[in-house]
């Protein structure tokens, strides 16, 4: 698994290097780099790889739509830990970019990684149809708008020392977190031009996943060790964040995220031996450390 991740995140890096130095140069490029380039495990691309690979999906194009979901999933990372978000110094096993760079730096090197985003899906050398590029782009801006990961951000700040139900905390963690990988699972079927009822199924599934990826990571806030996560764990009970685990405890919260796994595999038995790779990707996300 960590080979196959290595080699997704060289050729996502290699991409991204190469599509920024064709650029005019600026001040913030140093910052952006940064973002991008400062580790991460790359675990979007590879559902979206898992997922294309069900769909005979060239890799070159995967490695392109991946690129620009790194970029948004950077600039995410990069504001979260703006000290008016989560506040956090460390991301990576590094300072945070606002620690490195200043706050405003930071917040404009988080901006100009989400328009390098749709710069990325847009461009002439994107080999596929206009009307993919801009289904491929209105989906990853959903994803990333008031519906998706920044409508999540808001409810995980404002439900902050609050007892929230269950089913709104899901609700909040698949949008912060899982809206993402629901494009991750969207993009490689409206690449080959599937039905919108298929794409929808597909969506539904990267939903699970995130939110499985979202309780993994709160585990690993809980029980986690700074230097092997590479930022401070135990902040979520500090903050009094609303997560699964404050509501059902780690035990029943272990419980859930390997029921996802089954809820999710299940959905995959049609594919077969095929799906192989997308089931043990969903083992490593529940197992990892950081
Ligand atoms: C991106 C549109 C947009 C708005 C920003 C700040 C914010 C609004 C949203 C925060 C979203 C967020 C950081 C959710 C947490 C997701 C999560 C568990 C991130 C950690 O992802 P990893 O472990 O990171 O994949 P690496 O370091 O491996 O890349």
């Amino acid at each position: 698994m960590q080979a196959k991740l290595n080699k997704i995140a060289r050729d996502t890096n290699l991409f991204l290097k190469g599509f920024i130095k064709k650029q005019k140069k600026s001040e913030l490029i140093t910052p952006m780099k940064y973002g991008l380039f400062s580790g991460g495990k790359k675990i979007r691309s590879k559902i979206l790889i898992d997922v294309g690979s069900l769909f005979k999906i060239d890799y070159k194009s995967l490695i392109i739509v991946g690129s620009a979901i790194e970029c948004i999933h950077s600039y995410s990372l990069i504001h979260d830990d703006l000290p008016c978000m989560d506040n956090d110094t460390i991301r990576r096993g590094k300072p945070s970019a606002h620690i490195k760079f200043g706050e405003s730096t930071a917040v404009l090197a988080g901006n100009s990684l989400l328009t390098l985003a749709f710069e990325i899906l847009s461009h002439k050398n994107f080999n596929v149809s206009e009307k993919i590029k801009i289904s491929l782009i209105d989906k990853i801006s959903r994803s990333s708008g008031h519906l998706g990961i920044a409508g999540g951000q808001f409810l995980d700040l404002n439900y902050e020392h609050k007892k929230i139900s269950k089913k709104k905390i899901i609700e909040m963690e698949i949008k912060k977190t899982g809206k993402l990988f629901s494009f991750a699972c969207a993009a490689p079927l409206i690449l080959k031009s599937k039905s919108k009822k298929e794409i929808k199924k597909f969506e539904e599934i990267g939903a699970e996943i995130g939110l499985l990826f979202q309780v993994a990571d709160d585990l690993i806030d809980y029980k986690g060790k700074l230097v092997v996560a590479g930022k401070k764990t135990g902040k979520d009970k500090k903050k009094g964040k609303a997560t699964l685990i404050s509501l059902l405890g780690y035990k029943n919260t272990i419980k859930y995220a390997k029921y996802l796994i089954l809820k999710i595999n299940k959905k995959l038995i049609k594919y077969g031996s095929n799906s192989k790779n997308l089931s043990e990707t969903l083992n490593y996300i529940l197992n990892r450390k950081k």
